[in-house]
Order: structure tokens, then C-alpha cells, then sequence
């Protein structure tokens, strides 16, 4: 290489290297990765995933560098010349084997251990049965009588309409929010029975590490823990595509701490009661 092309070569490298250096923080490199969560599966799936990430950065690095290497160090123009002689390398092709054996083994053994986690709903302290529909959501509290559906928030529902004249960024969590959010305790494991009426939804919030099908004739199990010290709004949208306003069911929950869960639940439940006694009077 002479030396004016090595210098321009370098150039440019350093050009390129100063503008990865000059991005702005901010640019959104974290959306290119899953979410930690606020779950205990979501924070043990997003650290087995970072595992394996690096697993297999460090993999490709190092075939990717020597077969680069070889191309460039022994290319036709220097002269190369393909040796004959080693066509058959017994240690070599056991080695390459059996590395790539353990190395899945290694990873397959945490992955199951996650597989098992995920379907153990044991020792949960609330049931909710979540029922899909098109195109709402219906939450009932099993044994506390309390249900109630959650659908598209009204000032969303209105902005959505064909010339509505209303101007979406006007709304507030636009097309996010619903207008009775599903409400959860922290730190208490909650078991969820996913099922539909009409077709196939999906029950997805990404901050809970989890997702699943709601199945009409199904019932699916899945459970969560949100953080003991992460209470707060998460959101999350049917992710199945169930028919023209599958875009228009969000799902939003709001995790309060266990004092605050029962309170509300006491008063959905005495509110609930009310509604029965005054159905048969
Ligand atoms: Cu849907």
C-alpha cells in the first residue's frame, strides 16, 4: 500500500471513528436493545440475552477476524498458493466440534432453567383472567367479583376518527391509553388466565418481559411480578393482529404497592356488591 493511500485510509477511519465519538447520547441506542423491565423474568430474560449477546459478539469477532486474515494475509496478488497437503486434520475438526457442542450446551442449560420459570404459575397471590376482544380487553379479578373492560381511551378514539379535525399530538399518550387501566400490586406474583371471545389477541406488555395468546376456547397461563420499588403506569398493545382496530386496543397497567392494591380493590369490590344488590332488589 503506498503511503498516500495508508494515509487516506487512516483518515477516513478516524472520520468515521469521530463521528460514532460525536452522537449524541441520547440518539436512542438503548431502543435498539429489548427492555430491562421492571419484572423479575424480564430482568433475568434481558440478562440471559446480554449473555448470549456477548457470546456471540466475541464468536463472530474471532471467525470473522481469521477468516478477514487469511483472505488478506494470503491473497493471489502476494502470491499465494493453496497448500496440498493439509486436506485432513483430525484434532482440528474434533476441536471445532466440540467447542461449538459446549458452547450450546452452556447455553442451553440457563435457557431451560428460564423455559421452566416462565410456566411455574405456583405460589401466585392473585389471579386475573384477561379475555380478549375485538377490539377491547376485560379484566376480572377471580374471587373478588370484580371485573371491568378497559378499551381505547375517548379523547384517542375520537382523534382517530376519519376528519376528526382533532390533532393527534394534541392527546396524551395518543392511541396508549384506555379508560380503566388494569391494576396490579408490586412485588406480589400474579398469575394471568388468558383467553378470548372472539379471535386470536395477544396480551403484550414488553416492561413485563411477557407475552401470550389469548385463544378463544383456550385458556393460557402466564405470571408477573412487577419490582417491589417500580410501581407506575406500563403500557403495552395487542400484539396479534385481530381485525381492522387491532391497532386500537392498548393495554395499560398500573402497578401500585400492596397497601394501595387492596384499598382499591376493597372499594372496587364494595362497588361491585352495590351494583349486584341493586340488580336483584
Ligand atoms: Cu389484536
Amino acid at each position: 500500500m503506498s503511503i498516500a493511500k495508508r494515509m487516506l485510509m487512516r483518515s477516513a477511519v478516524a472520520g468515521v471513528l469521530a463521528a460514532l465519538a460525536t452522537m449524541p447520547a441520547h440518539a436512542g441506542w438503548d431502543l435498539l436493545n429489548m427492555p430491562k423491565g421492571v419484572s423479575e423474568l424480564s430482568r433475568e430474560i434481558y440478562d440471559m440475552h446480554m449473555i448470549m449477546l456477548w457470546i456471540c459478539t466475541v464468536i463472530a469477532v474471532f471467525t470473522f477476524g481469521a477468516m478477514i486474515w487469511a483472505m488478506v494475509r494470503f491473497r493471489k496478488s502476494k502470491g499465494a498458493v493453496a497448500d496440498g497437503k493439509m486436506l485432513h486434520n483430525a484434532r482440528l475438526e474434533a476441536a471445532w466440534t466440540i467447542v461449538p457442542v459446549l458452547i450450546l450446551i452452556g447455553m442451553a442449560i440457563p435457557s431451560v432453567e428460564k423455559l421452566i420459570k416462565i410456566e411455574d404459575t405456583s405460589g401466585s397471590e392473585l389471579t386475573i383472567k384477561v379475555t380478549g376482544y375485538q377490539w377491547q380487553w376485560h379484566y376480572e379479578y377471580l374471587g373478588t367479583g370484580v371485573s371491568f373492560f378497559s378499551r381505547l381511551a375517548r379523547d384517542s378514539d375520537a382523534a382517530r376518527q376519519k376528519r376528526s379535525g382533532i390533532d393527534p399530538r394534541s392527546v396524551e399518550h395518543y392511541l396508549l391509553n384506555v379508560d380503566k387501566p388494569l391494576v396490579v400490586p408490586t412485588g406480589t406474583k400474579i398469575r394471568m388466565l388468558l383467553t378470548a371471545n372472539d379471535v386470536i389477541h395477544a396480551w403484550w406488555v414488553p416492561d413485563f418481559g411477557m407475552k401470550r395468546d389469548a385463544i378463544p376456547g383456550f385458556i393460557n397461563e402466564m405470571w408477573i411480578s412487577v419490582d417491589e420499588d417500580k410501581p407506575g403506569t406500563y403500557r403495552g398493545q395487542c400484539a396479534e393482529l385481530c381485525g381492522a382496530d387491532h391497532g386500537f386496543m392498548p393495554i395499560v397497567v398500573d402497578a401500585k404497592p400492596p397497601a394501595e392494591f387492596r384499598a382499591w380493590l376493597e372499594q372496587q369490590m364494595a362497588a361491585a356488591a352495590g351494583s349486584r344488590l341493586a340488580a336483584t332488589e
